[in-house]
């Protein structure tokens, strides 16, 4: 017999430190660009019993049995998934975005053949080619990056590229790019050359459920996304595609990438697709955009210089040497977790500093949205970083904008007391 007992009265201290973990996301401003908080009931579906089931395989066609419930489960997340984003297949097995990535290019490609992509620095992501990554090892990468005087993206440099190194997939998305992507342009350039076009969307597929960015549904041979972002469901990653690559995908994700999905995981997937199909979930994402651009407009009229210039989306980069060209990304970040407000430092297009250091700073807002701020709050955050960083040398000046921010946060709490019950 299992043990009935509590996780309080089996592990305190892993207890306590969740009881730690929820008092920290409950008071300070949360700008981690692909973070968010799950609804308790994303949560409950995470936490449940399909924990305990192995179903290696697809519906109906598994390797084990007493998948009968499994199977109406995980149908009732892809079908969800499909109708979401208008897609004609759907994989929901993906533990990551970056398994995502993964399944893909093995159902594409072999190794040594070619893949066109953002360059890290200039906004893209490890596993669009990153040298230190399986893709950058496995794969010859060719990278594009955004015109020096716009900060876009260079379709340009985009179609020039294409056209010398033939690649085999074109791949548009990001970690750090705060424009529209040109799916047209992208789409024509993968037509030109026979290539296939794969649009990773896992940070902002969450926008595109709410209808508040373009779907890339419609242009991509394949997007790839994780559920966790903008999105707000669990932890995980997801493909969608034409039914053309649909036996490929698969394929490439069990047997070729993963064993057992986690079947729990699918049902918070499943859970999290319901949440997003609902129209106030397109509010909410129309907030996140309201939120990051007006976010970014007082920082421009600070004298913040944002990469691009601007925002269409739920982030922006904030180059830092416009405030203190001795401040790095990294010091930055670490003084306003300690004044309240968690960010991360990034690089910024062709930055100086290394990776760990970086002159900038990537903000992000689909979390302090679904903490219940608008613009008015935003605009507010905005100020209050700016006057941190200004002072960032001056003990008694940051205190006292960290008593702002901390009573800023205590009306904002993701989880407020009375949604104890149900959170363990
Ligand atoms: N690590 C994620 C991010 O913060 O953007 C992407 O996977």
């Amino acid at each position: 017999m299992i043990s009935m007992k509590s996780l309080g009265e089996i592990d305190p201290e892993i207890e306590s430190l969740i009881t730690r973990d929820l008092a920290r996301q409950n008071s300070h401003i949360h700008l981690i660009a692909s973070e968010n908080f799950a609804s308790p009931a994303v949560m409950a579906a995470s936490s449940s019993i399909f924990t305990n089931k192995y179903a290696e395989g697809y519906p109906n066609k598994r390797y084990y049995e007493g998948c009968q419930i499994v199977d109406e489960m995980e149908t009732l997340a892809i079908e969800r998934a499909k109708s979401l984003f208008g897609a004609a297949h759907a994989n929901v097995q993906p533990h990551s975005g970056s398994q995502a990535n993964m399944g893909v290019y093995l159902s594409l490609m072999e190794p040594g053949d070619t893949i066109l992509g953002m360059r890290l620095d200039q906004g893209g992501h490890l596993t669009h080619g990153s040298p230190v990554n399986f893709s950058g090892q496995y794969y010859n990468i060719v990278a594009y990056g955004l015109h020096p005087e716009t900060e876009r993206i260079d379709m340009d440099q985009v179609r020039t590229l294409a056209l010398e190194h033939r690649p085999k997939v074109v791949l548009a998305g990001y970690s750090a790019y705060s424009r529209h992507l040109d799916y047209e342009a992208f789409r024509a350039i993968a037509d030109e050359i026979g290539a296939v076009l794969l649009v990773d969307a896992a940070h902002f597929i969450g926008l595109v459920a709410g209808g508040s960015v373009p779907n890339p549904v419609p242009y991509a041979d394949i997007v790839t996304a994780t559920t966790h972002k903008a999105l707000r469901g669990p932890r995980g990653g997801m493909i969608l595609s034409s039914e053309e690559y649909a036996k490929v995908i698969d394929k490439a994700i069990f047997p070729g990438g993963q064993g057992g999905p986690i079947e729990n995981q699918v049902a918070a997937k499943a859970v999290a697709f319901r949440e997003a199909s609902r129209p106030e979930f397109s509010t909410y994402t129309d907030q996140i955009v309201a939120n990051a651009r007006a976010m970014a407009e007082h920082m421009v009229e600070a004298g913040v210089r944002i990469i691009s210039g601007g925002t269409d989306n739920h982030l922006f980069l904030m180059d830092l040497r416009s405030i203190d060209e001795d401040l790095s990304g990294r010091d930055a970040a670490k003084m306003l977790d300690q004044i309240g407000v968690t960010l991360n430092f990034n690089s910024i297009p062709d930055d100086p500093r290394k990776p760990f250091i970086t002159s900038g700073l990537r903000i992000g807002t689909p979390a302090m949205t679904t903490q219940g701020m608008t613009e008015a709050e935003a605009s507010e955050t905005a100020r209050l970083i700016v006057a941190a960083l200004r002072k960032h040398n001056d003990e008694s000046a940051l205190e006292s904008v960290g008593g702002e921010i901390a009573a800023l946060a205590s009306r904002f709490q993701p989880y407020p007391s009375e949604f104890a019950g149900h959170l363990s």
